[in-house]
């Protein structure tokens, strides 16, 4: 039986997690939020890969390569600017989930607005490191869902 594979892709600043601005963004390190998905990926049977990267190009590169039938994603700061990657996953068709730590609907109004929200199959926002296991639920039983219609 062939494994469902989920990329997992974090953007700029995101491997400072743990060290500074446990107020918006939690104590949990990166390390920590991949571990957590990992485990719940071997429980689901779902083969997990994850990268982080400060570079809109090379988030580019990844998005353009992807092996995996579904994306979890945090743009974190390009959420708001970056047409590149927005073009991208227009360009790969890789149904993702749009994630955030915090609930940018309730931070400064440069944050409410995403590049790339129409095309996400959903949004999670608001939970810290929970919004990614609950985006890896959920996008976990979409793509079952689709493989069996
Ligand atoms: O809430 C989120 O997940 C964000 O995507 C995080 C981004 C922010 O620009 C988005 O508006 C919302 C920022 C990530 C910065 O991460 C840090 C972690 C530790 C210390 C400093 C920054």
């Amino acid at each position: 039986m062939s494994h469902l594979h989920i990329q997992i892709i974090h953007g700029p600043n995101l491997n400072m997690l743990g060290t500074r601005e446990p107020g918006h963004y939690g104590s949990q390190t990166l390390a920590d939020i991949d571990e957590e998905l990992i485990q719940l990926g071997d429980k689901l049977g779902v083969r997990i890969t994850t990268f982080q990267s400060n570079h809109e190009g090379e988030i580019v590169d990844k998005i353009q390569h992807l092996d995996a039938q579904g994306l979890i994603i945090n743009p974190a700061a390009y959420t708001h600017t970056s047409v590149a990657i927005r073009d991208a996953l227009l360009a790969v068709q890789v149904p993702f989930v749009e994630v955030h730590l915090s609930n940018i609907h309730k931070r400064e109004d440069f944050r409410h607005k995403s590049m790339m929200v129409d095309m996400a199959m959903a949004v999670i926002a608001g939970f810290g490191s929970q919004s990614y296991t609950l985006a890896l639920r959920g996008i976990h039983h979409h793509l079952l869902q689709s493989k069996q219609s």
